[in-house]
């Protein structure tokens, strides 16, 4: 069974129908699906519970939809955090990250309680890596290496405009990193990407011939693609964050290929020089249900300003979410 939060959003309405078609676990896992949103919301949660049943999924076994945080948490095995307080016109940071951390107070103390032991979180919702610092600090029994944050969508992003430009199929593109926070400091790094090609794997710097791009225009595009989705949709990404998720969710519980690792917000242990204690997103390899961060990469001096860059705005927006719960 699993849990998504947040359910009658926008990434929730494109995120339930992948997991019930087994995007997420695999088409031999039955799913049970628990749907928390909040009162405002819950006639339209409902309502996604009935298409839910009107699409007849044989792997969905079950669906809970409620606006009671206890009950959408109970047993759940996996937890998808899409819930969260959007920044509005006029609002300060701070009130934002207010608001947030009181969200994921509760529903750290509510998973704690109530969740499967060894139950997997991964925190979409924003401020993606400080919600789920924030989640980590009030579920202490659960362990650090079970709460994560999407930067998949970024990675995949990155992955993309690899593939645009180099006109290769995506799926022939690998091992580019996303390090930092899910914000516009991020660096995608493709130093050790590779493309597979005919004569072999090649490196990505090799086959693009033009450093210029790769250093500029390629890393603002990630950084900056979910403005442009705004811009262009006028809403913000949701069927590529839904379909992210679930390519988080898919490889840690099912392991990376062999030779190939993804980019995931994980709790830091000072690998890469990355202060410990915060969430940063890491290149990692799974197995057997657990990640571990690909060790041992070379980090050249134009990369490592940027690692720095993003973990300072990290330390800055954790001294911001403590100050709130002062
Ligand atoms: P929506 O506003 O469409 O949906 C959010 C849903 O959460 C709403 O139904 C709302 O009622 C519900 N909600 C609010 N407070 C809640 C609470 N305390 N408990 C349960 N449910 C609650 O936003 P959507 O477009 O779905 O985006 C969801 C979150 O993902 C946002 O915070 C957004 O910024 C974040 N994103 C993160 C991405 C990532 O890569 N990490 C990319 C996409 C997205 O921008």
């Amino acid at each position: 069974s699993e849990c998504v939060v947040g359910s009658a959003g926008q990434i929730g309405y494109a995120l339930v129908p992948m997991i019930a078609r087994g995007v997420m676990l695999g088409p031999d896992q039955p799913v049970i699906l628990h749907m928390l949103d909040i009162p405002p919301a819950a006639e339209a949660l409902n309502g996604v519970k009935m298409e839910l049943v009107d699409a007849a999924f044989p792997l969905l076994k079950g669906v809970v939809a409620t606006t009671d945080v206890v009950e959408a948490c109970t047993g759940v095995n996996i937890a998808v955090m899409v819930g969260g307080f959007p920044r509005k016109e006029g609002m300060e940071r701070k009130d934002v990250m207010s608001k947030n951390v009181s969200i994921y107070k509760s529903q750290a103390s509510a998973l704690e309680k109530h969740a499967a032991a060894n139950c997997k979180v991964l925190v979409v919702a924003n401020p993606a890596n400080t919600n789920a610092l924030i989640l980590k600090e009030f579920a202490p029994s659960i362990p650090e290496k079970n709460i994560t944050c999407l930067t998949r969508l970024d990675h995949n992003r990155a992955l993309g405009q690899i593939s645009e430009r180099l006109n290769v199929q995506v799926s022939d593109v690998k091992n580019v990193i996303i390090w930092g926070n899910h914000s516009s400091t991020q660096y995608p790094d493709v130093n050790h990407a590779t493309v597979k090609t005919p004569a072999g794997e090649k490196p990505v710097r090799e086959l693009v011939k033009d450093d210029a791009w790769l250093n500029a225009e390629f890393i603002t595009t990630v950084q900056q693609r979910g403005a442009a989705i705004i811009k262009a949709r006028k809403l913000s990404s949701a069927l590529s964050a839904a379909s992210s998720a679930c390519d988080h969710i898919h490889d840690w519980v099912l392991g990376t290929p062999e030779g190939t690792w993804v980019s995931m917000g994980v709790y830091s242990d000072g690998s890469y020089n990355v202060p410990a204690g915060l969430i940063y997103s890491f290149p990692v390899t799974c197995q057997n249900g657990e990640w571990k961060i690909v060790q041992g990469l070379s980090i050249d001096e134009f990369s490592r300003k940027k690692l720095d860059l993003t973990a300072d705005e990290l330390s800055e927006e954790k001294a911001l979410a403590y100050s709130c719960l002062a």
